[in-house]
């Protein structure tokens, strides 16, 4: 990817094809390269949507999403797909091994570069310990995995591609505190230049975020740190305290 990774939404507006409701509303927001920005809001508040956006598995209805300044579907779908990894909030395995499921977005990487991911997404341990390490089988859907494992074999699929721009969609739901936070010091020294955008349910995970907006009914109804929004926007209050 020839570009930094800024991630720009100008007013866009999405509804789905067939409901007469949009889902997202004006929306503005730059994502930086070297920073986090955290997506929070209630279930349905429309954030999964919003980070599809990006990729484009689906296109706004109005307005433009722009990476380093090129509206997205100005770029190609090789481009786009250099440029973004996004790990979805219900990560997919493909059957096959881990190294191919690794692969997939990456296939010029190296063994040494799929351990390197693994160990960043903190899931060297349980792959090491597979019959066949980063050639043990996965079944279709990754059933033969766990949640957890899963999940951590997503996030090192996407930082194997090496793009400019991370989207995770929930991503650290399914590990345990410790293993979360690892996982996250590990990010921030990995990836530091990266444009990252997160959806994150844990207060742990989004206080540590460069910017936080708050999606509320789609609509950004707030947006700041942890610290400025705790004071002035009581939809935050209300998603942090619950
Ligand atoms: P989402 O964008 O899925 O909402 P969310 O990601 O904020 O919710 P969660 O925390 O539970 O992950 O959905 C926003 C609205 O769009 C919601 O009313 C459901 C609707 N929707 C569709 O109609 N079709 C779709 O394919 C999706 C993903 C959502
Ligand atoms: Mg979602």
């Amino acid at each position: 990817a020839a570009g930094r990774g800024r991630v720009e939404f100008r007013d866009v507006s999405f509804g789905y094809p067939g409901a007469e409701e949009p889902v997202l509303k004006d929306i503005s927001f730059t994502a930086e390269p070297g920073r986090t920005t955290a997506i929070i809001g209630s279930t349905g508040a429309g954030k999964t949507t919003l980070l599809n956006l990006i990729p484009r598995l689906y296109d706004a209805g109005g307005g433009q999403v722009l990476i380093d300044g090129v509206p997205v579907d100005r770029l190609t779908r090789e481009a786009l797909s250099e440029a973004v990894a996004a790990v979805p909030q219900k990560p997919y395995l493909f059957s096959g091994t881990i190294a191919s499921n690794l692969r997939y977005g990456a296939q010029g990487a190296t063994d040494e570069e799929l351990w390197e991911a693994l160990e960043i997404a903190q899931a060297t341990d349980f792959v090491r310990d597979k019959d066949g390490g980063l050639d043990a089988p996965i079944s279709q859907g990754g059933t033969n995995v766990s949640g957890g494992q899963r999940q951590r074999l997503c996030i090192a699929r996407a930082l194997a591609a090496r793009p400019s721009v991370y989207l995770f969609d929930d991503s650290f739901s399914a590990l345990d505190v410790a293993t979360d936070a690892r996982l996250r010091a590990a990010l921030k020294r990995s990836i530091a230049d990266a444009t990252v955008i997160l959806v994150a349910q844990r207060v742990a995970t989004i206080t540590e975020a460069d910017e936080i907006l708050v999606l509320d009914d789609g609509r950004i109804v707030g947006r700041g740190t942890h610290e400025q929004l705790l004071e002035t926007n009581e939809t935050y209050r209300e998603i942090v305290e619950s």
